[in-house]
């Protein structure tokens, strides 16, 4: 048993009811796997979590169609062969209830749930710097002393609930899709209202347009899609995939996006005509390939852009025929370019809009001022009359979740106002400022964004648990980011961010989604091989860019 508790009974404001050396928020992909490590390293190790069971994301989001746009043999922990094999996926990329039943087998082979409390949510966490220690207050009423505060919140975690003026007046449903009702909706015989065609907006229009009366899809800036191949998995498959294992596990941790596929070509080897022969084949992969598999000049050079936006838009265009829903549908040249920001996979997501119940309101140059009683109302006046609204109008992403608690760290600095002014973080997993607090799925790592969710997040918590077991040993109390160390991370991270065309789209990746949220690219965009690769360097380095600390001894010093 590593020994932690050194609170000397420091006086806090409310009296203790837990103490402990770690408490991790979150149970979803990050929360599970970070419990787990915690515990095996002897820590006295607790979750809670605000849902009332395990799965994080894909416990809250279980609007209709909510699956992976990452196939589910490469979205799995890699950290276990068993876990791994033991686990059989029904199609390539599985819908919300099979993640679910997923997150439910690795809890139960894990044996985590009698350490998790659900139905709790975290909404004070102040450091104590006599103690080296985190007061951590709960809506159950618990206040946790505990040594580490390891933030599994998820980077897509904050709907954006309230968007419009009126939403209260609706007469009918209407729901945010990251709250969307256990129970499900009906929408037989109604009117549906959706807003939004983000990648999750376009999973819900693709599901409910044969299911509903009339669909109205309220639509701003056009969205670059591609389609996803989506076969069923037999045995044969499922083994095929399985005895892949190996070389999942030794691809996927070092490409550029976590997934088992890397960039393949190079832009300026290739005539034209092969240019569009390695387009198509991605294209025909049926996944993301096109995006982040093929050309990474496509996210450097606006020349190499254009012509990949062409391509897809020219896909696009073929599908959809009619003139008017391409104007509302399809991004146009110069709008902007293709991959800077979420590229959704589909099925048969245009085809919907050639359904008769179907109809694409374009709301960019008509914008939608208010929800009144009867449906949605754009600027010309005019009311779009529904009976349900779904909202996949997207998140507070990145900075969202941990901006929401109220988190004072050190000399009094709190979390929220500092992300409100600028948000830095170092690697993406502590803040300056806030000492023994780590962070997964936050500003400033792949994580945040460019990612395959899983291979990132077993990655930044394998560093933290790392980072804490080196951190006892030495016999220290604290580490925080030194303000030095902070400044290389955010300057590296914005040379290689604006050396992208990412940081020049608008959209949740770099915080445009937002009126008044500070812009800066989430994801860093090197690269999760580079980023991985650069961890280890800090931590070959004896954690270059942090400091740690003994009791009594200033972080700053
Ligand atoms: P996104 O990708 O942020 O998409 C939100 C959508 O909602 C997008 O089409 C927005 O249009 C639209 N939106 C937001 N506010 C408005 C208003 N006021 N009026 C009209 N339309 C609006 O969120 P998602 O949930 O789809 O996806 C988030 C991530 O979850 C996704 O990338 C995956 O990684 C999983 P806009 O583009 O802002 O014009």
């Amino acid at each position: 048993m590593l020994d932690l508790d050194n609170s000397g009974g420091q006086p806090v404001s409310k009296a203790v009811t837990k103490r402990l050396d770690a408490l991790v928020v979150g149970a979803g992909v990050a929360g599970l796997y970070q419990l787990h490590q915690l515990r095996e390293l002897g820590l006295n190790v607790e979750a809670c979590d605000a849902a009332s069971d395990v799965g994080g994301t894909w416990y809250w989001n279980r609007y209709p169609g909510a699956k992976f746009d990452s196939e589910g043999f490469i979205y799995q922990y890699l950290f276990d062969e068993n876990l791994y094999k033991d686990w059989t996926w029904s199609e390539r990329f599985p819908s919300q209830p099979e993640i679910e039943r997923w997150l439910h087998y690795v809890t139960d082979r894990l044996d985590l749930r009698k350490d998790i409390t659900f139905d709790t949510a975290v909404t004070k966490a102040t450091y104590n710097e006599n103690t080296c220690r985190w007061t951590v207050e709960t809506s159950n009423g618990d206040v946790i002393d505990t040594r580490f505060f390891v933030s599994c919140t998820g980077m897509l975690s904050a709907p954006l609930e309230d968007r419009f003026p009126g939403q209260s007046s609706f007469k009918g449903p209407i729901f945010h899709t990251a709250r969307y009702p256990k129970e499900g909706m009906d929408y037989t015989g109604k009117r549906v209202g959706v807003i939004g065609t983000g990648a999750t907006g376009i999973q819900v229009i693709q599901t409910i347009a044969p299911q509903v009366d009339q669909l109205k899809v309220f639509v701003r800036t056009p969205q670059y899609v591609l389609p996803m191949t989506n076969p069923k998995l037999g045995p044969k498959e499922a083994n095929a995939y399985k005895e892949r294992f190996d070389a999942v596990a030794g691809t996927a941790p070092h490409t550029f996006c976590g997934f088992d596929y890397d960039f393949s070509h190079t832009w300026a080897d290739l005539s034209p005509e092969e240019r569009t022969a390695a387009l198509e084949d991605a294209y025909q992969h049926g996944s993301l390939k096109l995006w982040l598999g093929v050309f990474a000049e496509m996210f450097f050079d606006e020349d190499v852009n254009a012509e990949v936006s062409s391509f897809v838009r020219a896909k696009m265009e073929a599908r959809l025929k009619d003139r008017e829903l391409i104007d509302v549908l399809v991004p146009q040249e110069g709008d902007y370019g293709f991959g800077t920001h979420r590229v959704p996979l589909e099925s048969n997501y245009l085809e919907a809009y050639l359904r008769d119940n179907v109809e694409a309101v374009g709301v960019r140059n008509n914008p939608i001022t208010e929800i009144v009683p009867e449906g949605v109302k754009l600027a010309d006046g005019t009311v779009h009359e529904v009976d349900a609204i779904v909202m996949a109008v997207g998140f507070d992403a990145g900075s969202g979740a941990l901006s929401r608690i109220d988190i004072t760290g050190r000399d009094g600095m709190k979390l929220g106002e500092e992300w409100s002014k600028e948000i830095r973080t170092t690697l993406g997993m502590q803040k300056y400022g806030f000492p023994n607090m780590f962070m997964t799925g936050a500003p400033l790592a792949p994580s945040a964004a460019l990612c395959n969710m899983t291979t990132c997040l077993q990655q930044q918590t394998e560093w933290i648990t790392q980072c804490i077991a080196e951190l006892v040993k030495s016999g220290h109390d604290a580490i925080e980011p030194t303000l030095d160390g902070e400044d290389t991370w955010v300057r590296h991270h914005d040379e290689v961010a604006n050396a992208t065309l990412l940081s020049k789209t608008d959209s949740w990746y770099n915080g445009g989604n937002i009126e008044g949220k500070p812009k800066r690219l989430l994801s860093y965009a090197g690269g999760v091989g580079t980023y991985r690769q650069k961890c280890a360097e800090v931590v070959q380095e004896g954690y270059s860019l942090f400091r740690m600390s003994k009791l009594g001894e200033s972080a700053l010093a």
